[in-house]
């Protein structure tokens, strides 16, 4: 089975998405996800110019080699450009598979460890009450577990909140250049236990609660925060710290027992390597979008194991239905999967763009029996919808420093 084509297309059904379709011989075509939020010309650069050439007249079944020589053919290995690059190849491949062979994608990775697949919702507002409210709400819509994130007192606009606007937090139209925010730790540091007080004291302890400090505290704050935290037992504390200097972890995990979450900018194997060996990690986020796509994510899951590490894919709304599907034949066959972060479907414009195949119910998602990912992509109605340069904030101290968003 040839590759004749391999096209790519950039629309903004509500926000940005790359997409690679690969057309075969056989007439038969897949599609991967290849977004990267806030450089998505960058990847589509590096797929039309230097892979595209590289892959006509290849075999499609080839998937291990395919993604062996994007890898280290290139020479220039990893990175979040190349790495996304790959991921939308990678996963057109492996709906192509799923197609030839007449099976879900899943059954090809081994089968399924479960029924459906655990996921967590977001809760935010801007101040607790709000937030609150709405994790009640998640709680009677049947969710099992929820993210909470809350505006601080005396910022405004922090992460996981909603802007002025009162859209979705990280919604990107219509910012034609990186929006700023500010940010004080002493403030944020105050604030967030009594957020996990008033949501145990008012929903009690069953429903396990997550929180994502989005790699803005250093080491002893992020095991101090993790130590005050521990009455309201979370599922888990996500990237309390930056995670290029991979021994923060060791620290942060010698003071506390609150479970730890890292990975989502991860885009190799070896950005986790030491934080799985050395078990300083609970749980896993790396996306198939971001780091490589099925071929390196089993890989990495599978390692993960070894150590008791879980998996929790990185769910945000700025991956595509063909990303989220790829995890969630990811998710129905890992032995060590933990949760899936999961944001709802995206808008009717979205829904128009890509049709896909995942229901949610009762706290879980479920995959239908659908050959190859499952997903569709409805190239008349993307045309619909142009690309829209944007951006991810950015963060400042009040005296100007640039901080980590
Ligand atoms: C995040 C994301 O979902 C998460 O946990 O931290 O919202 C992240 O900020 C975006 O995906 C960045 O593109
Ligand atoms: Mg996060």
């Amino acid at each position: 089975m040839k590759i004749i084509d391999v096209k790519i297309f950039v629309s903004c059904p509500s926000r940005n998405f790359v997409t690679v379709k690969i057309e075969t011989d056989e007439g038969l075509y897949g599609l991967g996800d290849a977004t990267l939020n806030g450089r998505e010309m960058a990847v589509v650069a590096y797929l039309q110019e230097h892979i595209k050439p590289c892959l006509i007249g290849k075999d499609a079944h080839q998937i291990e080699d395919i993604w062996q020589y994007l890898y280290k053919g290139c020479y220039w290995r990893r990175g979040p450009i190349t790495m996304t690059a790959i991921a939308g190849i990678d996963m057109a491949l492996w709906d192509l598979k799923g197609k030839v062979a007449g099976l879900p994608v899943y059954q090809l990775l081994g089968g399924k460890s479960r029924t459906k697949i655990k996921v967590y919702g977001h809760a935010n507002g801007q101040n607790i009450d709000e937030t609150l409210d709405h994790l009640g709400k998640l709680i009677e819509d049947g969710y099992k577990a929820v993210r909470l994130q809350c505006a601080i007192p005396g910022l405004e606009g922090t992460y996981g909140t909603l802007a002025d606007k009162k859209d979705y937090y990280e919604l990107q139209s219509n910012r034609p250049l990186p929006p700023e925010q500010l940010w004080d730790t002493n403030k944020y540091l105050n604030f967030i236990p009594s957020l996990f007080k008033k949501a145990r004291e008012k929903y009690g302890m069953e429903i396990q609660l997550l929180h994502d400090v989005h790699s803005r505290l250093t080491p002893i704050e992020a095991a101090k925060l993790g130590k005050e935290l521990e009455p309201y037992n979370l599922l888990f504390l996500e990237d309390p710290v930056p995670a290029e200097n991979q021994s923060n972890y060791k620290l942060i995990r010698h003071h506390t027992t609150t479970p730890l979450a890292v990975g989502e900018v991860f885009n190799s194997i070896w950005d986790a390597k030491k934080l799985i060996e050395s078990q300083s990690i609970d749980y896993i986020r790396m996306a198939a979008t971001h780091a490589g796509g099925l071929t390196s994510i089993k890989r990495i899951m599978d390692f993960a194991s070894l150590y008791n590490v879980r998996t929790a894919p990185h769910g945000p709304p700025d991956i595509s239905p063909i990303g989220h599907a790829a995890h969630a034949h990811l998710n129905i066959w890992a032995p060590n999967f933990g949760i899936q972060e999961f944001v709802g479907f995206g808008g009717t414009d979205m829904n128009k763009v890509f049709k896909h195949s995942l229901t949610y119910d009762n706290g879980h998602l479920l995959l239908k029996d659908i050959p190859g990912l499952g997903v569709d992509f409805d190239e008349q109605e993307a045309k619909q919808f142009p690309y829209k340069r944007s951006y991810l904030p950015i963060s400042r101290l009040e005296d100007g420093t640039l901080w980590d968003w």
